[in-house]
């Protein structure tokens, strides 16, 4: 500790290295530094817990001086950069990610060995940052990862959740999913940095007095005003010194306590507004796909966006450029529609602070503005209600900027735009009512995906068919309007450090020996692994292959045995499909089809049992709380399981498990030990997927519709490495329109479906009639397509059966997909969005 302060003195003349403790005495003697001085503990004294905090504070003080060396290169040099705001960044934990991007994993090890620790169990001390409900969150995950590796400028913006995604529990009588909080903050979070320095005021309600200089121009005031304190999250790059920031906003009372209320008694009213404030920034919406319609959800993302701003301009006067060139120096990403009212903040900043002429602001914004939609299903669409909240003002003054602010003619953005859209198509009432920004209705609703369009440069899908679908179901009246090039398509990436090098560190060496490259090459190439097909036949590595998927494999029924306390045979194939419940996704499909194979194998004579592959079958995922039939299918996973797994008859050759609380830290155990995955969205409904990739860059192959990345990765490895199944997106719409006007009983299209849903209905799984609403959704209506979809997925299954008989043929299945998985890095994906969207260009930190 001595020692460190004494360098730290003396910065000014020495390399800001010196402080980096790399070699196991400097390591020790930091982490136990921290064990007496930041924990006041005794080193002989100490826990797991303990050891995990004075280890990561030691790690910490790495980040630092890398990070700060980072953002004063940045400063010096002024490059352009990129911001990513997401309301969402699920990032798991950190420590063994930045041991292992700071290159110091072994050094820790073998320091924490000589204390008396183990590094894995210090490791698994450390509790999720799930600021995230999904794919989305963990895709702003990995892109902070990549821009940090390819020494990009590029700062993310969130909010400081006090409560992350919430906990699942399961009840123990019923199988049903429980919610609890999420207090991640409560051991306090080594990562942080608190800028109690960075502050900004945010505004609700109010009004809005309107200059009357026909500039359009207007002064915001009165309300209620909220502060937004910084809090600094460090993002190292691997094998790099370039330390990213990821801000994250809290919020907070301008004033916390109400002291005469106090005095006068009234002690609820003394901390009312405190509450008030604080609340803006305690929860994660656990929402996926349905919009709330809240107006905190309202709230959260205007202070989000607001403070986001105003940080951005307050780093942009500091270069002394002139305003006119913000959009030079500034591109922002919206990961999905959640921050579009960064689109008329920025508006309002420059016509209302800046003075900027309106025609000139509008430029500015729509050259700043890049737009990533994540889904084309329509209930998702975000629309937000602006006019129902207190003085008829709205709850912020977006007056001033999309309603009633305009060109001296007092034309307001929307009207403006109107205007624009009725001179290209004279007329087409229909379709301006479809483009307008506002949906009729009472109250009127601003729509925010139409919002993000017209304030964007670019507009993109998640993966190639997902980004025609945006083209043709989203937004057709759009790609008219400004042409095609408005609209392209990046395919989601991930990174390879954490889903490959950190959750599977046997599959990580395996690959360094076999392609005869320092993992830091092959790491930051990830086309490198095409290496591997020229070894694809080679039987040592064969089995070296199997060897390293076994060892996952009982690493996962170990940590199973440990958290349900049964046994599971890591002989068997095991099956896995981890994501957000939602029908779309048809985990429905997946358990009808493990109820299905129970059938079978129940009718079946022992003799005949021996001759099945033995399987083992994986769910996890949360279910938004209030998603009833999401919740109903957990039940009957749960209770499903419940059944087979104490069948005498059956136990030896099917297994299934649903694994709660599903999140970062339990998928890199789940994934590496995959045979196969699911990915069986309803054709045309999955926008990408990422954990496709993930299991296919770990040597599982997956089973899967005609959808999302699923093509792509196809393309990639090869359709004959993969399982497809199912009806093409073209055919979803026929299937649904048939089920409406000529409805056919599920017996005629699927016996074998009908006989499933038969089972359930009559109580083989417990709770008579509990699933009833559940099954209704596939015997009436079927909008998921179900019924014409279980047929071909059942053969699919029979034939990852056959291919997994013949183990020799599957190994060289799963080396050839890992081997063509270099498309799907991160780093890869995060390339075309600086290239072809953001025009940044990276930035080398020197000492
Ligand atoms: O985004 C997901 C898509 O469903 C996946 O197909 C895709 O791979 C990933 C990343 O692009 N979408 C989400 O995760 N969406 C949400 O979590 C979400 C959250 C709040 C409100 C609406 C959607």
């Amino acid at each position: 500790q001595h020692c460190r302060l004494g360098a730290m003195s003396s910065i000014g003349n020495s390399r800001l290295t010196d402080v980096i403790n790399v070699d196991v005495p400097s390591i020790t003697k930091s982490v136990v530094g921290h064990v007496q001085t930041s924990l006041a503990r005794a080193p002989y004294n100490l826990d797991d817990l303990g050891a995990y905090q004075a280890a990561a504070l030691s790690v910490r003080d790495n980040l630092i001086v890398n990070w700060n060396s980072t953002q004063l290169n940045y400063s010096r040099k002024a490059p352009k950069r990129a911001y990513y705001l997401s309301l969402e960044f699920l990032m798991g934990r950190t420590l063994s990610n930045a041991l292992l991007n700071l290159n110091v994993f072994d050094g820790y090890s073998e320091s924490l060995n000589q204390l008396g620790f183990s590094l894995e169990d210090v490791i698994v001390q450390e509790r999720d940052a799930a600021l995230g409900n999904g794919g989305l969150g963990r895709l702003a995950a990995c892109y902070l990862d990549s821009s940090a590796t390819q020494e990009l400028p590029v700062w993310g913006y969130g909010l400081r959740y006090k409560y992350g995604i919430f906990q699942q529990l399961i009840k123990a009588d019923d199988g049903t999913q429980l919610e609890a909080p999420d207090p991640w903050l409560e051991h306090q979070n080594p990562w942080e940095l608190p800028r109690l320095d960075v502050v900004y005021e945010v505004r609700f309600y109010g009004s809005s007095q309107r200059w009357s200089d026909g500039s359009g121009r207007a002064v915001w005031s009165g309300g209620q005003e909220v502060l937004a304190v910084a809090y600094d999250v460090m993002i190292p790059g691997y094998g790099t010194k370039n330390t990213n920031n990821l801000r994250l906003w809290e919020s907070k009372p301008k004033r916390g306590f109400d002291l005469q209320s106090f005095n006068a008694g009234d002690y609820e009213r003394a901390v009312e507004t405190s509450n008030t404030a604080a609340a803006i920034t305690s929860v994660l919406y656990p929402n996926d796909h349905n919009p709330p319609g809240k107006e905190l959800r309202l709230k959260q993302q205007y202070f989000w966006t607001a403070a986001s701003l105003a940080d951005m301009m307050r780093r942009f006067k500091h270069m002394e450029k002139p305003i006119g060139e913000f959009a030079e120096y500034n591109a922002i990403q919206l990961n999905d529609t959640h921050p579009t009212l960064a689109i008329v903040e920025l508006l309002r900043i420059l016509l209302d602070e800046d003075e900027v002429p309106w025609d000139q602001a509008w430029t500015i914004v729509t050259n700043t503005f890049f737009f990533t939609n994540h889904t084309v299903l329509p209930e998702a669409l975000e629309v937000k209600v602006f006019l129902e909240f207190e003085n008829g003002n709205g709850l912020i003054d977006l007056d001033a900027s999309l309603e009633m602010v305009g060109p001296p003619h007092g034309a307001s953005t929307s009207e403006a735009y109107a205007t624009a859209v009725e001179k290209k198509f004279p007329g087409d009432r229909e379709r301006l009512a479809r483009m307008s920004l506002i949906e009729e209705g009472f109250p009127q609703q601003v729509r925010m995906a139409n919002l993000a369009v017209i304030g964007s440069r670019k507009v993109n899908g998640v993966a190639e068919l997902h980004s025609q679908l945006v083209q043709s179901i989203l937004f057709p009246d759009f790609v008219e309007f400004y042409g095609k090039s408005k609209f392209s398509n990046v395919t989601n990436g991930i990174t390879p450090r954490r889903w490959l090098d950190q959750c599977n560190p046997g599959l990580s060496q395996l690959i360094t020996d076999t392609l005869e490259l320092p993992r830091a090459v092959w790491l930051k190439d990830l086309f490198k692994l095409e290496g591997l097909l020229a070894h694809a036949d080679d039987e040592r590595f064969q089995r070296r292959w199997a060897a390293v998927k076994r060892q996952n494999k009982e690493r996962l029924a170990h940590f199973v045995e440990k958290m349900m306390g049964v046994k599971v045979d890591a002989d068997a194939m095991f099956d896995v499909q981890i994501k957000r419940l939602h029908e779309y996704k048809r985990q429905t499909l997946n358990i009808l089809g493990v109820i299905h194979r129970y059938l079978l194998l129940k009718s079946m004579t022992p003799e005949e049992r021996k001759k099945v592959n033995k399987k083992v079958v994986f769910f996890g995922g949360k279910a938004a709380p209030g998603y009833y039939v999401a919740k109903l299918t957990i039940r009957l996973i749960v209770n499903v399981s419940r059944v087979i797994n104490k069948d005498p008859d059956t136990m030896a050759y099917l297994s299934l498990f649903f694994l709660p609380d599903y999140s970062v830290s339990l998928a890199e155990v789940l994934i590496p030990a995959s045979d196969i995955s699911q990915h069986i969205s309803t054709a045309g409904t999955e926008a990408s997927g990422t954990s496709n990739m993930k299991f296919c860059l770990n040597g599982g192959l997956l089973v899967g519709t005609v959808d999302g990345a699923n093509i792509e990765i196809a393309e990639e490895v090869g359709e004959d490495n993969v399982f497809f199944f199912g009806h093409l997106t073209p055919d979803v719409d026929d299937l649904r329109y048939q089920h409406t006007y000529h409805p056919v009983p599920v017996e005629k299209k699927s016996p074998a479906l009908a006989h499933v849903l038969n089972t359930v209905s009559s109580g083989l799984f417990g709770d008579e009639g509990v699933y009833e609403p559940l099954l209704n959704t596939i015997r009436q209506g079927d909008y998921y397509i179900i019924t014409e979809d279980f047929d071909s997925y059942i053969r699919a299954l029979e034939m990852v059966d056959e291919a997994y008989a013949d183990r020799t043929e599957w190994i060289k299945k799963s080396i050839r997909t890992t081997a063509k998985m270099g498309k799907f890095s991160s780093d890869r994906a995060i390339q075309d969005y600086a290239q072809e969207y953001w025009n940044v260009e990276s930035v080398k930190i020197q000492d």
